[in-house]
C-alpha cells in the first residue's frame, strides 16, 4: 500500500462518515418526530393527531400520498426528506413542492 492509497483511503473515510452520520440524524430526527405525534401509538398518524404540529396538519394530503387517510412512517420520512424546515419553525409554508436539497456538486 502506498503513502497515496492511504491518504486516499482516509479522504474517502472522512468523506462518507459525516454523511453517514448525517443521514441517520435525519432519520432519528423524523422518527421522534412521527412518535411523538402519534399519540395513540397505533403506527400512524391521522388527521386528528396531525393538528398538534400546524406544518404536518397543512400539509397533510401531501405527506399522505397514498390518500389513506392516515400518514405512515415511510410517508412520514418521504415528507420530511423533501420539506427540509430551516429550523425548527412550525408555521414554515410547507404547501409547495420543493426539490430535494442537492448539492449542486
Ligand atoms: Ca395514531
Amino acid at each position: 500500500m502506498t503513502l497515496k492509497t492511504v491518504v486516499a483511503a482516509i479522504m474517502a473515510a472522512g468523506f462518507a462518515l459525516p454523511m453517514v452520520a448525517g443521514a441517520a440524524g435525519d432519520a432519528l430526527k423524523a422518527d421522534q418526530k412521527f412518535e411523538a405525534l402519534d399519540a395513540n401509538k397505533d403506527g400512524v398518524i391521522d388527521r386528528q393527531e396531525a393538528v398538534a404540529d400546524p406544518a404536518v396538519a397543512a400539509a397533510f394530503d401531501q405527506i399522505d400520498a397514498a390518500r389513506t387517510g392516515e400518514i405512515t412512517p415511510e410517508d412520514f420520512a418521504a415528507w420530511e426528506e423533501v420539506s427540509k424546515p430551516m429550523d425548527s419553525k412550525p408555521e414554515h409554508p410547507a404547501m409547495e413542492p420543493k426539490t430535494p436539497a442537492v448539492p449542486a456538486n
